[in-house]
Formats: C-alpha cells, sequence, structure tokens
C-alpha cells in the first residue's frame, strides 16, 4: 500500500486531524483516486476503531477524537466524491427524540454509520415524528435511527412507531432505536426493527440493512 495511506491510517487512528488533513490533500495532490483514499485509509482505519471500541480496547474519547479525524479527512474529499459520483451505500435519517437533548452517543452514531458509507442526515436532538418522517422521505431514506438517553423520553420511539403506522408509511422504512436505557426487550415491545447497544454495532446492521 501506498506510503501516505498508512500514514492517514495511523493518524487517524491516533486522532491527529491536522496531519489527516495534510496526509488526504497529499494523497489527492499525488493523485490517488478519492475512492482509493477513501477505502483503503479513511474507512479501513474507522472500520478498525469500530473494532476496538467494541471489544473495549479504546474508549468514547479515542473514538471522538478518531472520528473527528476521520470528518477532517472526509472534508475535504466529500466534493471530489461527488464529483466521481462515488455513491453512498444508502441513506440514514438519525436523531435524538423529543424530549431528549443528549447528542454524545447519537453523534457517534452517526460518525460510525459514515464511515462504514452510509449517507447520514443528521436531525440534531429534540426531534419530532414529523421531522424524522419529513426528511426521510426527502432523502429518500431506507433507515431511520433514533436515539434516546432518558427514560421519560425511551417511550416517544414507540410513539413515532404507532404515528408511522396510522399514516401508512411504517413499512417504507427500518426502524433501529438504541440509547443506555434501551434494551433489545424494549425494541421489540415498541414495535422497532432493530436495537444495537453501541456505536459499532449499529454501523454494521445498518450496512447489512441497506446492502441485503
Ligand atoms: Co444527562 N442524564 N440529563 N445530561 N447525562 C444521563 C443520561 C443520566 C443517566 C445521568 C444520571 O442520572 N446518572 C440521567 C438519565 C436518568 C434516566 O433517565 N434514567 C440524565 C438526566 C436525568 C439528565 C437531565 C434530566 C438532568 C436534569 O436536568 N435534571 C437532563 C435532561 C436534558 C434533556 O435531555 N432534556 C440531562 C442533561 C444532560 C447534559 C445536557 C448536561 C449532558 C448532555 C450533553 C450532550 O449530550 N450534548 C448530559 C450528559 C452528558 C449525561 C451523561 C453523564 C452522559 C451521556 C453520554 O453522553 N454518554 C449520562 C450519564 C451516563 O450515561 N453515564 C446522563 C456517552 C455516550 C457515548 O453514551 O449516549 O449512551 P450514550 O451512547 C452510546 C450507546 O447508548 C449507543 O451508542 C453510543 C456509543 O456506543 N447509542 C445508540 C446511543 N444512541 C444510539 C442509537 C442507536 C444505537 C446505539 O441506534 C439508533
Amino acid at each position: 500500500m501506498s506510503v501516505v495511506l498508512e500514514e492517514i491510517s495511523e493518524a487517524l487512528k491516533k486522532g491527529k486531524s491536522k496531519t489527516v488533513k495534510e496526509k488526504v490533500q497529499q494523497a489527492i495532490d499525488e493523485g490517488i483516486p478519492v475512492k482509493t483514499i477513501l477505502d483503503e485509509s479513511l474507512l479501513k482505519s474507522m472500520g478498525e476503531i469500530g473494532v476496538r471500541f467494541k471489544a473495549n480496547e479504546i474508549f468514547v474519547p479515542e473514538v471522538l477524537v478518531a472520528a473527528r479525524a476521520m470528518n477532517a479527512g472526509l472534508a475535504l474529499l466529500e466534493p471530489l466524491l461527488a464529483e466521481e459520483g462515488v455513491e453512498p451505500i444508502g441513506t440514514v435519517v438519525i436523531g435524538t427524540v423529543k424530549g431528549d437533548l443528549h447528542d454524545i452517543g447519537k453523534n457517534l452514531v452517526a460518525m460510525m454509520l459514515r464511515g462504514a458509507g452510509l449517507e447520514v442526515i443528521d436531525a440534531g436532538v429534540d426531534v419530532s415524528t414529523d421531522k424524522f418522517l419529513e426528511l426521510a422521505e426527502k432523502h429518500n431514506a431506507q433507515i431511520i435511527c433514533m436515539s434516546s438517553l432518558l427514560t421519560t423520553t425511551m417511550e416517544a420511539t414507540g410513539e413515532i412507531i404507532k404515528e408511522m403506522e396510522e399514516r401508512g408509511v411504517r413499512d417504507k422504512y427500518k426502524i433501529m432505536i438504541g440509547g443506555a436505557p434501551v434494551t433489545d426487550e424494549f425494541a421489540k415491545k415498541v414495535g422497532a426493527d432493530y436495537y444495537t447497544p453501541d456505536a459499532a454495532t449499529a454501523a454494521e446492521v445498518a450496512k447489512q440493512i441497506v446492502t441485503a
């Protein structure tokens, strides 16, 4: 593998945003195809970060700095990717449910989803049913991801699903839910399609859904 791609991977895993940015620019200037830079350095090393995070070998701060470094690299590649027509593998709308302002976990999930090659429409926090559905429709999403950190807001996931049923749009989207108080049992109770306990697993499952 090209030296600069190795350097990008190593810098990303150490969370060195400035180095990632410089080396990605160097790789572009050297004429390395954008998709190669993406697949063989940024996505590859972010995948390794996800695996290590899941295995409890690294923790939230390391993942956040690595994700920030990845975003710094992606920012340079995104306009070129659009030009080259490299399509994302699918589209996800993500948000924290109504009444809930916690966004650190949701942001981590969003970053991992991007790292897995999905286009992520981030609806933010305190997201209403109308906003989730409006964005999903507008961006032709396959998946709606809901995050909830409070026992008082987790019920909102079920309310959104019920509302989707009433509007006749439930089957248009796969629903993934998560967040500290959410469990598999709870997800089944409210009729969500998938519960995932962490960001890395959420990205794996989302990838499986859109590539199935
Ligand atoms: Co709040 N808070 N908080 N808080 N807060 C908790 C959640 C709490 C457990 C603290 C406690 O009492 N021990 C408690 C909830 C109790 C409960 O409901 N049982 C609590 C409370 C009570 C509150 C307030 C009500 C406090 C008050 O005002 N009286 C208030 C509510 C505000 C509101 O939302 N309306 C509040 C406010 C806040 C801050 C604003 C100060 C701040 C949020 C800042 C921010 O997010 N920008 C905050 C914080 C930081 C926390 C704690 C300390 C940390 C949460 C966090 O970011 N964890 C939290 C205690 C704790 O969890 N130890 C707490 C790190 C993050 C990476 O983990 O979000 O779990 P997490 O995400 C994980 C997984 O859950 C999963 O992946 C992530 C990474 O792997 N995941 C998904 C998350 N979403 C997913 C979606 C998926 C799949 C996986 O698919 C779609």
